[in-house]
């Protein structure tokens, strides 16, 4: 095991991240900008070191800076939690080239899962079903073009290779109007991210956003741990998260997540990784792979017993998997509420400082947060300011169980969302379970402010 890991991170995550490393022993050393001096972590850690100002591209996305504190600090590895640098394949191969350990996939599978044409292809080589469209990328040639349209079927979605997460899409419903698309799309993405390349895909009309959670060792042994319906969004933003996925085939999620195994243990997959799948009558198709923890990583763990971010460290300390498939049941059911501070109606952000703040408890109750009374919320990053989880023997349990934890969470001095999660807790179509990607965004539409 590594005797010292450096967190490149910041919030719950990193707390998260402390908690693991703490739990294996591992000796902690927290980065951070100016903006984050008083954070609670920042204070648990054995060592903190500040990497810049407020702004992520002079702090989280200031590559020689964490390097150079893992350097000053003799840290042995690297764990990059979400967003930031997590998926940033140059940056994993600097921390590699730098002598320390990425926790994470190699380089090169960051790279190929970044280009949503080459991670398409290799997991449909690897069997993994995919959504019909272009085989590749689509070519220069408007009548090519017009013509593999044709074959897929109106409407379509044009996507940029170096786009992922909603960023670089468009939906096109009729001939007259796809070569305009495909340029505008390719100008964009040539802009946005540097790379002009654009496919196509059959556009699913009303899907629900359903991902596989797999973790894989350096010995190319992997297991699929469960799914996660994450369909209730906003702006590709998720709201709500649970596992298992309500009203779906036990057989056929089964069969789909050894896929997700075997298409890891093919390319060489290792640590923690998400295969995202739309889902819509009866029928999954990939669309990108994750190639790092998720937010939604809690509901995972709580109904497979799997300790997410220490098998992480773990794997990327050399370990082999200490669990195989059959091993692996799925118990109960675990719903995830993102509080985030911000307006429950406008959505506008809502930093500021929490002049009170009382955590709900009690059984299958869980809170990753790390906010306190007298935490001044950043108004730099992201607004999520801590997740509350649920388990329940039962979906029903669960949601009755959140119900309770939300009515008893306190966060005072900022605006939270914690009112929708109130709502939503007593939709009617949430309870029935089994909403698609697009019905937070209607409800909201006709929500009465
Ligand atoms: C799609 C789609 C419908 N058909 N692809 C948006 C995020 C990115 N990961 C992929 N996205 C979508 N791809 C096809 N062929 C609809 C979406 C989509 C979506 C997907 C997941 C969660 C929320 C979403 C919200 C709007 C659109």
């Amino acid at each position: 095991m590594f005797e010292k890991v450096l967190i490149a991170n910041r919030g719950e995550i990193a707390l998260r991240i402390l908690r693991a490393c703490r739990e294996l022993g591992v000796r902690t050393v927290v980065v951070h900008s100016t903006a984050d001096e008083e954070a609670k972590y920042v204070k648990l850690a054995d060592e903190s070191v500040c990497i810049g100002p407020p702004p992520s591209a002079q702090s989280y996305l200031n590559v020689p800076a964490i390097i150079s504190a893992a350097e000053v600090t003799d840290a042995e590895a690297i764990h990059p939690g979400y967003g930031f640098l997590s998926e940033n394949a140059n940056f994993a191969e600097r921390v590699e080239k730098s002598g320390f350990v990425f926790i994470g996939p190699k380089p090169e599978t960051i790279r190929l899962m970044g280009d949503k044409v080459s991670a398409k292809d290799a997991m449909k080589a690897a069997g993994v079903p995919c959504v019909p469209g272009s085989e590749g990328a689509l070519p220069d040639d408007p009548k090519e073009i017009i013509n593999i349209a044709r074959t897929v079927g109106y409407p379509v979605i044009i996507k940029a290779a170096g786009g992922g997460g909603g960023r670089g899409m468009r939906v096109v419903h009729t001939e007259a109007a796809l070569i305009n698309a495909v340029n505008m799309t390719r100008t964009e993405a040539g802009a946005a991210f540097g790379n002009p390349v654009v496919y196509m895909e059959k556009f699913l009309e009303n899907p629900r956003h359903i991902e596989i959670q797999v973790m894989a060792d350096t010995f190319r042994n992997a297991v699929w741990l469960s799914e996660r319906d994450c369909s209730m969004q906003r702006r590709h933003q998720k709201v709500i998260e649970e596992a298992p996925a309500p009203e779906i085939n036990r057989r056929l999620i089964t069969r789909i997540g050894d896929r997700c195994a075997e298409a890891c243990r093919k390319i060489g997959y290792r640590g923690a990784g998400t295969f995202e799948f739309l889902y819509e009558n009866d029928e999954f198709y990939f669309i990108e792979m994750n190639t790092r923890v998720q937010v939604e990583h809690p509901v995972t763990e709580l109904v497979t017993g799997v300790d997410i971010v220490t098998a992480q460290i773990r794997v990327a300390a050399g370990e082999k998997l200490w669990f195989r498939q059959r091993d692996i049941e799925v118990r109960g059911h675990s719903i995830e509420c993102r509080i985030c501070a911000e307006d429950p109606f406008k959505f506008t952000p809502s930093p500021g400082k929490i002049t009170n703040w009382h955590p709900p408890g009690g059984p299958g109750v869980r809170v990753d947060s790390h906010i306190y009374s007298g935490y001044t919320v950043p108004p730099h990053y992201d607004s999520m300011i801590g997740k509350l989880i649920t388990y329940g023997d039962t979906r029903d349990q669960a949601i009755r169980r959140m119900r309770i934890a939300l009515s008893e969470m306190m966060v005072d001095g900022i605006k939270t969302n914690i009112p929708l999660h109130q709502e939503l807790m007593q939709d009617a179509n949430f309870l029935k379970g089994g909403t698609s990607i697009h019905y937070l965004e209607e409800k909201l539409a006709n929500r009465k402010g």
